[in-house]
């Protein structure tokens, strides 16, 4: 039987994998520094994941056997406080690991992100493994998580498993001081008939993928077998990619008579050293990867 912890439970990804365990009735532990704002459908314990003493208390008190370690401050809000940012990212992943060591975990799910390939990956349709110069302090708490997990599953034989997400389009949490947010919050724009000034220039094109499918595809790598997984580290995985403009199109084509502006800021030259597509063939192959959601399912989804 599963008994899963999630760490960092309230954000974007977090939120839906406890719907999705619930409706499977998989008993379920949220933690998460801060405290929710509603009844959430599992239990439920603040705790901040750099606590070692405290999360380890509570994997045994609770007899967890799998973790979602969901917790970072993801591209843009990285960069206001990169010290902070590899503090958190990476000392909380070490805390998931040793624990995960000592507790006898079978697995544990932790995100990566597009944001560890750089200006040397060939953005124009990014392999599985490229060159890899990251360009902000988030990419390289990614790539060096990354790194530790073949070197943890070498050394412990600790099976973590790891998918790099493009941007994640959700509509009940977004996320939050992603380079990838503006579609949300122009989505969001739509919806309430408001403008929207965008932080990215309108042909910046972008992975991104729609939150069922970002869900599914942790669920289906968490389900496969071992050895079928041919890499050690993250796998790479896209839905559609998109520019501004495109999305502006669509969101138009959709009914919706929406006003954008452009003013590229900081976030510009993150999403430049970012890839504009990405080939995930690995993850097709390996393990079955097969995104429901393209760019015109995930529109109407998100702007329903
Ligand atoms: C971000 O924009 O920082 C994230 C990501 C691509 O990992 N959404």
């Amino acid at each position: 039987m599963d008994r899963i912890l999630i760490t960092g439970a309230l954000g974007q990804l977090g939120t839906e994998f406890i719907k999705h365990f619930k409706k499977l009735n998989v008993f379920v532990l949220a933690t998460d520094i801060k405290l929710p704002k509603y009844k959430l459908q599992c239990e439920f314990e603040q705790a901040d994941s750099l606590d070692k003493t405290r999360i380890n208390e509570l994997v045994k008190k609770h007899d967890i056997n799998i973790i979602y370690h969901l917790v970072a401050i993801l591209s843009a809000s990285g960069e206001k406080d990169p010290f902070k940012s590899w503090k958190l990212n990476m000392n909380s992943f070490q805390n998931i690991a040793e624990i995960s060591v000592e507790n006898n975990i079978k697995k544990v799910f932790w995100p990566s992100s597009m944001a560890v390939f750089g200006t040397e990956s060939k953005l124009d349709l990014v392999i599985q493994n490229p060159l890899m110069n990251p360009s902000t302090i988030y990419g390289i708490t990614k790539l060096v998580g990354e790194k530790l997990m073949e070197y943890y599953f070498n050394r412990f034989r600790l099976d973590i498993r790891s998918l790099r997400y493009p941007g994640i389009v959700s509509v009940e949490t977004a996320p939050g001081g992603g380079t990838t947010d503006y579609i949300i919050d122009m989505i969001n724009a739509a919806k309430k008939g408001i403008d929207y000034t965008c932080f990215l220039d309108e042909n910046t094109e972008l992975p991104m993928m729609y939150i069922d499918d970002a869900i599914n595809s942790a669920i289906t790598l968490m389900a496969a077998k071992k050895s079928n997984l041919s890499i050690l580290g993250s796998y790479n995985i896209t839905g559609f990619s998109i520019t501004p403009k495109k999305l502006l199109n669509e969101i138009k084509s959709n009914g919706f008579n929406l006003k954008v502006n452009y003013e590229p800021d900081f976030r510009q030259k993150i999403a430049d050293s970012w890839p504009k597509k990405i080939d995930d063939s690995s993850s097709k192959k390996d393990w079955g990867w097969n995104p429901e959601f393209g760019l015109k399912e995930t529109i109407i989804e998100a702007l329903k």
